[in-house]
C-alpha cells in the first residue's frame, strides 16, 4: 500500500513560539519549544508515521497563529528530522466549543458510555461537528492518492469517513479506530443525528473497536437504525449504499517493554520522595488510582468502597493509604467542573472521617505526575484500583501490570472496562457500583498470600506483554492490508 495519512483530534507535536518581547515579532527573535508526543497512542503511532514518511492531520490548538509554518498549515516533524508532514487544522473558538466541547464531549462521549442523562445537545453543535468533519475530510482528500491508507482515530470523526470515501480513489483504504465503547441500540436511540453518525462510520472500509461486545452493539444499531443495510455477522461486515465496511475487535495494548524498563530504572528512594511530598507515612501499604477526572472512571464509587473498607477494618486505619491521581480534563464543560468538585469533597469528607494528624486515608492530587514518578507509583503500589463505570479499554490497568516488575502487586479491575476482557480472570474483578463487594475485594487483595499474588501478576504480565502496543499496531495494519486487498480485487473485477 501507498502513503499513510493519520487523522486525530490531538496533534502529536505542539510548537510553542515565544517572542523576545521587542515588538518586532521577527522569526529570529522567537524561541521555539516543541512538546514531545504524549500518550500511548501518539507515542506508538509517531514512529510508524515517521517510517512511512506519512501525513498526520490534527487540530492545531492554542498557538495556531504562531505554529503555522506555511500557508498550508504544514510543518515537518520531528523538528530536526522532518520525517513526516504534520498538517494542522486551525479551528475557531466557536468551532472548538461546538465540535469538541459540544457534540464530541457533551453528546457522543456520554452517549457511548451510557450516561444518557448527561447528554447535553445544544443547537449548532452538530452543524459545527459536521463542518469540522468536512474540513478534516477535505484535508485528507488533498493528501490521498492511489493506494493511500487513511487511518482516523476516535469519536471526533464519525462523519468524515463517508465524506472521504466519496472523494478519494477506490484504491485508497479508509479505516478508523473507535477508542470508546459503543452503546446498545436502546441507548443509541438518544443520539441526535443517529442516522448520520452511522452512515458516516460506514464510509470506512475498516472500523475497529476494543472488544467484541462493542462491535456487536454497533452491528445491532446498524440493523435497527439503517434498515437498508445488510449485516453479515459471521463475516463482521456491513453492506450499505454500495459499500462494504468490515467491523473488527482489536483490543489495544501498551508499550509494555517501556513501562517495564522505566519501572526497573526507578528505585525506592523515588517512592520515598513521593511519600515525603504528599505526607504519606513511610510504612503504610499503598493503594493507587490514576485517571482522567471523568465521570466514566467511577472515582466517587472507588471512594465509597474505600470508606466501607475503613469502616469494616479499623485495624487498617493508619496502615493503608490510597493515592488518587486525577488529571483534570474538559474543564470547560460544567458537568466536569461539578464532577471535580464532588470528587474533591468526597475525598475531604472521608479524610475528615478517618484521618489523623499524621495519616490521611486518601492522598488526593491533581498534579501532573512525570512519567518517571508514575512508574515509581506503578512499581511500588501494592494494589491498583480501576473502577470505571464504562471504559473503552483502560490503559492504566495495563501500564500498572507492565510496570509491576517485582511481580507482587494486585489489580482490582472493573468488569465494565474493556481491559477486563483480557485481564479479568487474573485481576480481582469488581462491580464498581457495589461498594461492599469492592471493599471485600480490597480486603482479599491485602490479605492474599504472596504466592497467589505472584501467580496472578505473572499471568497478567504475560497477557499484557503478549498483546502490547506493537502487536496491536501490527494487527491494525494486517487488517488494513486485508481490506485493501479485498478492495483491489473488487476494483480489478
Ligand atoms: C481513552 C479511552 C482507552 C494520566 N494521568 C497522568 C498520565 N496519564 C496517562 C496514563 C494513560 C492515559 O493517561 C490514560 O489512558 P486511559 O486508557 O486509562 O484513559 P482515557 O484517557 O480515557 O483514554 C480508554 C484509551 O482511550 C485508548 O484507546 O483505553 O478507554 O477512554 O496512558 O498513563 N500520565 C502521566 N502523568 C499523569 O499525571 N505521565
Amino acid at each position: 500500500p501507498g502513503s499513510l495519512i493519520v487523522v486525530s483530534n490531538r496533534q502529536p507535536y505542539r510548537h510553542e513560539y515565544e517572542s523576545d518581547g521587542d515588538g518586532d515579532d521577527d522569526e529570529r527573535d522567537r524561541s521555539i519549544t516543541v512538546d514531545e508526543p504524549a500518550g500511548g497512542l501518539t507515542a506508538g503511532l509517531d514512529p510508524v508515521v515517521q517510517e512511512a514518511n506519512g501525513t498526520w492531520i490534527a487540530w492545531g490548538d492554542g498557538d495556531a497563529d504562531f505554529a503555522v509554518a506555511d500557508d498550508d498549515h504544514c510543518v515537518e516533524v520531528p523538528p530536526d528530522e522532518g520525517a513526516y508532514t504534520l498538517r494542522r487544522i486551525d479551528l475557531s473558538e466557536e468551532a472548538v466549543e461546538s465540535y469538541y466541547y459540544g457534540f464530541s464531549n457533551r453528546v457522543l462521549w456520554p452517549l457511548c458510555h451510557g450516561f444518557t442523562d448527561l447528554i447535553n445537545h445544544r443547537s449548532n453543535d452538530f452543524d459545527w461537528y459536521r463542518t469540522v468533519n468536512e474540513r478534516f475530510a477535505d484535508a485528507v482528500v488533498e493528501h490521498a492518492a492511489d493506494d493511500s491508507i487513511v487511518w482516523l482515530q476516535d469519536y471526533h470523526f464519525a462523519l468524515a469517513p463517508r465524506l472521504i470515501r466519496q472523494s478519494v480513489p477506490a484504491s485508497t483504504t479508509v479505516a478508523q479506530f473507535w477508542h470508546i465503547p459503543w452503546p446498545s441500540p436502546e441507548t443509541f436511540q438518544q443520539c441526535p443525528a443517529a442516522g448520520h453518525v452511522l452512515e458516516g462510520l460506514l464510509g470506512n472500509d475498516l472500523l475497529g473497536f476494543h472488544v467484541d461486545w462493542y462491535a456487536t452493539e454497533f452491528l445491532d444499531c446498524v440493523e435497527q437504525y439503517l434498515p437498508s443495510a445488510s449485516v453479515d455477522r459471521r463475516e463482521g461486515t456491513v453492506r450499505y449504499d454500495g459499500h462494504t465496511t468490515r467491523v473488527v475487535a482489536t483490543p489495544m495494548g501498551v508499550d509494555a517493554d517501556k513501562y517495564d524498563r522505566d519501572a526497573r530504572a526507578v528505585d525506592r528512594s523515588q517512592l520515598t520522595d513521593i511519600r515525603t511530598e504528599y505526607g504519606i507515612p513511610d510504612d503504610t501499604v499503598l493503594g493507587l488510582g490514576v485517571d482522567r477526572l471523568d465521570y466514566a472512571k467511577g472515582i466517587p464509587e472507588r471512594f465509597a468502597a474505600l470508606e466501607r473498607f475503613f469502616e469494616r477494618n479499623p485495624d487498617w486505619r493508619g496502615e493503608f493509604t490510597f493515592v488518587q491521581k486525577s488529571t483534570p480534563s474538559r474543564t470547560d464543560i460544567p458537568t466536569y467542573q461539578r464532577y471535580g468538585e464532588h470528587v474533591r469533597s468526597e475525598a475531604d469528607r472521608i479524610n475528615c472521617r478517618f484521618g489523623t494528624d499524621d495519616w490521611q486515608p486518601i492522598v488526593y492530587t491533581e498534579d501532573y505526575v512525570e512519567h518517571e514518578a508514575l512508574c515509581a507509583l506503578y512499581r511500588y503500589a501494592d494494589v491498583m484500583v480501576v473502577s470505571s463505570l464504562a471504559d473503552g479499554m483502560n490503559l492504566v490497568a495495563q501500564e500498572y501490570v507492565a510496570a509491576n516488575v517485582d511481580g507482587d502487586g494486585t489489580l482490582l479491575l472493573s468488569d465494565r472496562a474493556g481491559a477486563h476482557e483480557r485481564l479479568g480472570p487474573h485481576a480481582l474483578t469488581i462491580d464498581p457500583t457495589d461498594a461492599d463487594g469492592t471493599a471485600a475485594q480490597l480486603e482479599r487483595a491485602l490479605s492474599m498470600p504472596i504466592h497467589e499474588r505472584r501467580q496472578r501478576m505473572q499471568t497478567l504480565r504475560t497477557r499484557v506483554f503478549d498483546h502490547d502496543l506493537e502487536a496491536w499496531m501490527d494487527t491494525q495494519f494486517d487488517w488494513i492490508r486485508h481490506v485493501h486487498g479485498e478492495q483491489s480485487t473488487a476494483t480489478d473485477s
